[in-house]
């Protein structure tokens, strides 16, 4: 009899922190590229809520935004069948390899990442170890799953890189234990920048330049009616990051949402100003987000299904994240239980 091998699936890890609600960016960065894969590779994607309280978080805020990113998840077209989802927090063995990491990471190697050096500047108060050590926990986050691709926006190559580093160096000492993933950074909309200030990131500290998923449509038109454009006196719609840095990430929020080429959005607006331009943006982004909000607001209304879904992503991830949990404690000496 002939025998049938299905080859296995490539793997895609990657998860966002419920520290604020989600925003254009997380969505154009990062989520819509997820959702495309599910049927090519095996994909996991969870709710960052260990990595949250390296900043101080409102309890009854966190519980909230942690089953709101899930709905929103589902509503960006992660079907539950398809993808794991899961809460990080409900899978133990991401505290447990991220204490084990964090013995494999460099001080010196902790102290040069950007974000790191970004939120210890915004939060002086409380500069935790948490916050200096964080790139360990996410290193675990990612190794755990064994994954081929890290799906992230431009800002997290800092950490998938050192990710890199740490599994070559504990695999240097014990063997081919983790997988050596590569961070997958799309072109369009890795970086998109905040609309009040086009050389800065698109971030939810910023709530007037950030456009967030379930905002009312009223409001995303004030926010790309006001963004700020560039002041040459050309008044055109011309891709130029350096030079018109104001109306490339216009442009590239336009490309991402409608799949049209830079091309083509400077021939279908040539001879319009901004005045134009800015609304069709803000138009082109509520028609996207709408369906994504209004399936959003029925998920989160049936509590028990979204229950079922992060219950039964938890099983299906602590599973392959035990596997390697063992593997990595085994060799570092720990004695079997
Ligand atoms: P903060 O507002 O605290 O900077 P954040 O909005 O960047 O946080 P994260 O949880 O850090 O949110 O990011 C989640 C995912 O979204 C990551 O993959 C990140 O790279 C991506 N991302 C975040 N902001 C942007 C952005 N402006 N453009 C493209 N991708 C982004
Ligand atoms: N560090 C990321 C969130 C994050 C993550 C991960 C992303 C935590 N663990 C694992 C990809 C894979 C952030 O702040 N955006």
């Amino acid at each position: 009899m002939e025998e049938t091998v299905t080859p296995k699936k490539k793997v895609m890890l990657s998860g966002i922190q419920p520290s604020g609600e989600l925003h254009l960016g997380n969505y154009l960065g990062a989520i819509k590229n997820w959702a495309a894969r599910a049927d090519e590779f095996e994909c996991y994607y969870f709710m960052a809520d260990l990595h949250t309280i390296t900043v101080r978080q409102n309890p009854a805020d966190l519980r909230r935004r942690t089953l709101e990113q899930l709905a929103q998840y589902i509503a960006c077209g992660l079907d539950p069948q398809k993808n794991t989802l899961f809460i990080q927090s409900h899978v133990p063995e991401h505290a447990q390899l991220g204490w084990v990491l964090n013995c494999y990471t460099m001080f010196g190697e902790l102290s040069r990442m950007t974000q790191f050096k970004d939120k210890s500047a915004k939060h002086q108060e409380n500069i935790n170890g948490g916050l200096f050590t964080y790139p360990a926990l996410m290193a675990a986050d990612i190794l755990l799953y064994q994954p081929d691709y890290v799906p992230v926006g431009e800002d997290q190559k800092q950490h998938c890189e050192l990710t890199r580093d740490v599994a070559i160096r504990f695999n240097n000492i014990y063997g081919d234990v983790f997988k050596v993933p590569e961070p997958y950074i799309q072109k369009v909309g890795a970086r998109i920048m905040s609309l009040g200030n086009p050389t800065s990131k698109m971030s939810k500290s910023d709530p007037a330049g950030c456009v967030f998923l379930l905002e009312d449509e009223n409001s995303i038109m004030k926010k790309f009616k006001r963004a700020i454009t560039d002041s040459d006196t050309e008044n055109c719609v011309r891709y130029a990051p350096d030079e018109k840095p104001g109306v490339s990430n216009l442009m590239g929020i336009y490309a991402a949402v409608t799949g049209k080429s830079y091309d083509e959005i400077e021939k279908e607006f040539a001879g319009c100003g901004y005045g134009v331009f800015k609304p069709a943006v803000g138009e082109a982004v509520c028609s996207a987000l709408r369906p994504i909000r209004e399936e959003a607001s029925k998920i989160l209304a049936d509590k028990t299904y979204l229950k079922n879904v992060y219950t039964d992503g938890a099983e299906r991830a602590a599973y392959i994240a035990h596997k390697t949990l063992r593997k990595v404690y085994k060799k570092v000496g720990f004695v079997e239980r």
